[in-house]
């Protein structure tokens, strides 16, 4: 009888070995970093310094721009290197965190060997990609940073002040503060550094202040929202960052009622869409694959998916065209009339 057996853990006492003796190690994540993928990032770059005498150095992609994650990066000082700045051959390798090499957000710096991956999101196979030393890919954690702190704990290294911050954030917004996706494991994490983690710092990242734009922002998202019954469809123009269009569409699905909440705004060359679902089975990943088609790329899990398109070849009225009805199409809404959210009954 075949058994199938359950995602296994790497033995994480492999990465010790597949690290070199001396030297810098470059940390990455995803284009436009949230919280999970700066505390993993600063999670490892304290075991590499605690436990194995390494230095290291980080690449950003992308701006972060979202208040909290600003606030975030600047109270833990998390500082990274510009892209075009980075000569690999300072580097003896490479760590990739709550991402993989595969995805279309990310593209780490060329020339330096990867080394190892920590993700939490569903792998894409790709027989192009070459074998990674360490490879720790596990969609049951509901955050990377759960893993960083597992790995930290198999090494005996103990979070100081600043990492216990960094993991704690991620754990506590990739999981929506053990809500979403949260196993036992992230439960452990989310305790265990909450107890180490500075207070202030992170009441300062919850509540960071806000810019006039934001709100500006939230008034144009308040007047492009069509409500369908069952869809809030907010395709706006150009927009502040990416995490704003995310920001709108979770605003937008606590409206009272179950529905799904699309936004969709350009910014940096790319139409940004974020999908959100709190309709019981909704799965956002395939039916944002089904709305973007062939024209973009998207990731996600459960009821979260976001993606791009490209402004290359379309025209932002053009995606919007293209998403609005792949998005009606999809949920058998084509022909139902909307009425604006702002509208008085
Ligand atoms: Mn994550």
């Amino acid at each position: 009888m075949l058994f199938l057996p359950p995602v296994s853990r790497p033995d994480l006492e492999t990465f010790a070995s597949i690290l070199p003796q001396s030297g810098k190690i470059m940390l990455c994540t995803h284009r436009h970093p949230d919280p999970d993928g700066l505390g993993a990032i600063v999670g490892i770059c304290h075991l590499l310094k605690q436990k194995f005498g390494l230095e290291t150095d980080l690449v950003l992609e992308g701006r972060i721009r979202r208040a909290e994650n600003v606030t975030m990066r600047d109270l833990l000082e998390i500082h990274a290197m510009p892209k075009d700045g980075v000569d690999p051959a300072a580097y003896n390798g490479m760590i990739i965190v709550d991402s993989q090499p595969c995805f279309s957000h990310t593209h780490p710096p060329a020339g330096i060997p990867l080394l190892a991956v920590f993700d939490h999101h569903d792998g894409v196979s790709d027989d192009n990609i070459e074998p990674i030393p360490f490879e720790w890919v596990d969609s049951e954690f509901g955050a990377t940073s759960t893993m960083v702190y597992e790995l930290l704990k198999h090494y005996d290294v103990e979070p100081d002040k600043r990492t216990a911050t960094a993991l704690f954030c991620g754990v506590r917004y990739d999981t929506n503060n053990l809500l979403r996706g949260a196993t036992a494991a992230d439960e452990e994490a989310f305790r265990a550094l909450e107890l180490t983690a500075d207070r202030q710092i992170i009441g300062a990242i919850d509540q960071p202040p806000l810019s006039r734009e934001h709100f500006q922002q939230l008034h144009r998202g308040i007047n492009a929202c069509q409500d369908y019954g069952t869809l809030l469809l907010t395709l706006m123009d150009d927009v502040l960052s990416p995490e704003s269009v995310a920001e709108i569409a979770d605003w937008f699905l606590r409206l009272e009622g179950q529905q799904w909440s699309l936004a969709g705004g350009a910014c940096d060359g790319r139409y940004q869409v974020s999908l959100r679902c709190d309709m019981p089975g909704g799965d956002a990943y395939p039916a944002l694959r089904y709305i973007l088609g062939d024209k973009g790329a998207c990731g996600g899990h459960g009821r979260m998916a976001g993606g791009q398109i490209e402004l290359d070849e379309m025209s932002i009225s053009e995606v919007k065209m293209h998403i609005q009805s792949r998005a009606l199409e999809f949920l058998s809404l084509t022909g139902v009339e909307a009425r604006g959210l702002s509208a008085i009954e």
